[in-house]
């Protein structure tokens, strides 16, 4: 079985605590690795050897010689993208071509297209009158923050940790990383990546363990930690941000959401099932854009319905690697609960079940994996738990509208505005209702298109602060002004 340790000043050490614990596979329960569970030591250890190397060689190199680096980093992800692959597949049980496609190329997109910015973008500069006529002139320097906390979530954990990890590095930060305890592999994989191409020890550090009285509150709560970037539930964000408030360092926090799909009759409907399709389903519906609220406009209510059904039922579930596999597991037995509490309460609450509901029949060898079945309820009220609350499992509600106003009102009745995907061919509406839906993110005709220079982030209780081309520099580096008399 593999073991897998913390990463330490570009060392793999096991737990000083000597706590490890199982990582199981979502497929079939099996233990596949032991984590070496980090205690407030190795903590400790992993952001000493950050603090050093900001003020080693890492903060004597120059812009150039850091982008460099962070190229090698990407170019040696994808010429191990098989292990990379391999290691995410075991970690989350999602199919083959979600990591080949999506998940895994855009670690290595992380690394390039932060290493371009941080290259390429300017800083401002403004010549300033003075009254004895001679002028001032002032310039903007970036600097790094200093030691930034990542911390991260299992539902895509090798994009979401270098979505942060590669920003970080190309402003010039050191980072320690606290992976979910549900998804150790490749955040450990990039440690051997790191010091194969020659990023000098203590840039990158992992620390595996949990959040509450573990590595993740230690991290946290850790005083030399200038900054902490975190991506999941809004729940522990708050706690998180309790932990940032002493010593007032900054956050920048990427949540929970519960997003909206609308689709309006004068859609393209096969490109609008298809696109609810995957924004439903795609992960097993694991993805914070991910749309559970479907509002779709009567005309079409009862053709949408009954082709999302037809695709829904046409899944074919089984391990990453067989062929044809287009859906997995859940993450874990225990966000299996979770996800089936909530198919009961809509029971309870009086859905009609168009499909699923419920746990499929697998193989006996499958049998103990986290399976659930992709589900599809109408007719439920606005104010059941299943409207309001996150899921973050494969199942959506859908319900019929009957103007523009009604469809807004709907989408924006929620705790949460991290995104919406709007169906229509009518561009003039598509503008107009992406100017009222109170989200971070609206796609039109489309669904997790990422051009990973744009603003990414949430309203409401599904973020604080935007990450994404020169708005991660906003976050990952201290902007000095420097006042020149002339
Ligand atoms: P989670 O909040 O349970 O855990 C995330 C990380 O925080 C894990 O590493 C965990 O160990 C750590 N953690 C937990 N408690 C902590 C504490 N008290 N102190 C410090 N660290 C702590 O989230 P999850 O279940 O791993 O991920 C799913 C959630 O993430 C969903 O709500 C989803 O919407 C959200 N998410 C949001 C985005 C986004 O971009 N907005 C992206 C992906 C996932
Ligand atoms: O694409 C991204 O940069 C990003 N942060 C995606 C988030 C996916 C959530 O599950």
């Amino acid at each position: 079985m593999r073991q897998i340790n913390n990463f330490i000043n570009g060392e793999f050490v096991a737990s000083g605590i000597g706590k490890r614990f199982d990582k199981r596979s979502p497929v079939d329960n099996q233990v596949i690795a032991s984590i070496a569970e980090a205690g407030q030591a190795e903590v400790d250890q992993a952001v000493s050897a950050a603090k050093h190397a900001l003020a080693g060689e890492w903060g004597q190199l120059s812009t150039n010689d850091r982008v460099d680096l962070l190229y090698g980093v990407a170019d040696e992800i994808t010429r191990r993208f098989d292990d990379f692959v391999a290691a995410e597949m075991a970690d989350t049980g999602q199919p083959h071509h979600v990591m080949t496609h999506a998940f895994i190329p855009r670690g290595a997109a992380n690394f390039k297209v932060f290493a371009d910015i941080i290259k390429n973008v300017p800083t401002e500069s403004f010549h300033m009158d003075t009254p004895d006529g001679r002028g001032a002139l002032n310039y903007g320097v970036r600097v790094p923050k200093g030691v930034i906390g990542v911390v991260a979530p299992w539902n895509a954990p090798f994009l979401l940790m270098t979505w942060k990890v590669g920003p970080a590095l190309a402003c010039g930060n050191t980072v320690v990383v606290k992976p979910s305890e549900e998804t150790p592999l490749t955040a450990t994989l990039l440690g051997e990546v790191m010091n194969k191409v020659g990023v000098p020890k203590g840039v990158y550090n992992v620390i595996n363990g949990f959040g509450p009285d573990s590595a993740g509150e230690f991290l946290t709560r850790h005083k030399d930690v200038d900054a902490i970037t975190f991506t999941g539930e809004t729940r522990t964000g708050s706690t998180i941000m309790k932990a940032a408030s002493d010593g007032i360092r900054d956050v920048s926090f990427e949540m929970g959401g519960k997003n909206a799909g609308i689709v309006f009759a004068d859609c393209d409907l096969d490109n609008a099932v298809d696109g609810i399709f995957r924004s439903s389903f795609l992960n097993t519906g694991q993805v914070c854009l991910g749309t559970e609220r479907v509002y779709v406009e009567r005309p079409i209510f009862d053709r949408f319905v009954t082709a999302l059904k037809e695709k829904a039922e046409g899944v074919t579930f089984g391990r990453p690697t067989d062929a044809g596999v287009n859906y997995g597991p859940l993450i874990s037995q225990e966000h299996r609960e979770k996800v089936l509490s909530y198919y009961a309460k809509a029971r309870a609450d009086g859905a009609t079940i168009v499909t699923g509901g419920g746990v499929p029949d697998m193989p006996a060898d499958l049998a103990e994996g986290s399976w659930v079945q992709p589900t599809i309820w109408t007719d439920l009220p606005e104010s059941s738990a299943v409207i309001q609350e996150e899921i973050f499992g494969p199942c959506c509600h859908i319900r019929p509208f009957d103007s523009e106003e009604e469809v807004i009102e709907l989408a924006n009745a929620s705790d949460y505005g991290l995104a919406t995907t709007i169906w229509t061919e009518n561009l003039t509406r598509a503008h107009r209702v992406a100017g009222k839906v109170d989200v971070g993110i609206t796609w039109v005709n489309s669904w997790f298109l990422r051009d990973l220079r744009t603003a990414f982030g949430g309203a409401k209780q599904s973020g604080i602060g935007r990450e994404g081309g020169v708005h991660s520099l906003e976050f990952y580096t201290e902007m000095r002004n420097v006042c020149i008399k002339m």
